[in-house]
């Protein structure tokens, strides 16, 4: 049997990472063996990028399509590395971020040109497609606030202005409307348990999950 794909979409401190885990430990528990992931970031060299995307470079500026590039090529190498071989083998992966971030983020925080975003999107993915996304909508003030508390200096994206995080979230909210069987609105201003179990919910109800 074929895994499944699952992502986890959102702006910053929506609380993709803690829902991740606590979704991984439940699929665990019903037997079901899980993979987390993340873009960028999931393999080895995209470690190497991660690190030059986010850190704090105020001196020497990353170009705007440089930096979707660099995202671009993340994503291939994540993708044949890690997704494809683990959903070959069964594998369920929850992975932290896909190619809807680079819409929102690049595309409509960044305004970078949208058709160039899906072609750099179908290049990297090779056609590859979440079976599940699941965007944690939470207000963008919620989320930084989130960010802030957590005592860890905010990274090169977080800096960002407020007008940026609000067409991010713009762009979630259009894809949400637009393709609302590929990306599942959840209210993400709720407490950790209450999001885990309407997550619980629609990957019961889209995955077959018993
Ligand atoms: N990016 C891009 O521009 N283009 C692309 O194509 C891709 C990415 C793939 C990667 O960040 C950056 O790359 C990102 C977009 C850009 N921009 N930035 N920065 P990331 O995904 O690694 O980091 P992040 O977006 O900032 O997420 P995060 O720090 O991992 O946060 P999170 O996973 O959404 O939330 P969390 O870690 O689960 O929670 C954050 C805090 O909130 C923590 O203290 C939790 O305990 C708390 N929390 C979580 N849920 C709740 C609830 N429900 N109530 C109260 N408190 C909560």
């Amino acid at each position: 049997m074929g895994g499944r794909l699952i992502v986890f979409e959102g702006v910053e401190g929506c609380g993709k990472t803690s829902q991740m885990q606590l979704c991984a430990e439940w699929l665990e528990s019903l037997g079901i063996p899980v993979i987390l992931t993340r873009e960028p970031g999931g393999t080895e060299l995209g470690l190497h990028l991660r690190r030059l995307l986010l850190e704090k470079a105020e001196d020497k500026p990353i170009d705007e399509v440089t930096e979707l590039l660099l995202y671009a090529a993340d994503r291939s190498q994540h993708v044949a590395q890690e997704l494809k071989p683990n959903l070959a083998a069964g594998k369920y992966i929850l992975c932290d971020r896909y190619i809807y971030s680079t819409i929102a983020y690049q595309g409509y925080g960044r305004c970078l040109d949208m058709n160039l975003i899906h072609q750099l999107n179908h290049i990297a993915t090779g056609g590859l497609t979440s079976d599940l996304t699941i965007w944690l909508d939470v207000d963008v003030e919620v989320g930084l606030a989130r960010k802030g508390k957590d005592g860890v200096g905010l990274d090169r994206i977080e800096q960002e202005t407020l007008a940026f995080h609000r067409r991010v979230q713009q762009g979630y909210a259009d894809l949400a409307a637009s393709s609302p069987t590929n990306i599942i609105r959840v209210d993400g201003n709720s407490s950790k348990e209450i999001i885990h179990h309407i997550i619980q919910g629609i990957v019961r109800e889209h995955l077959n999950v018993s």
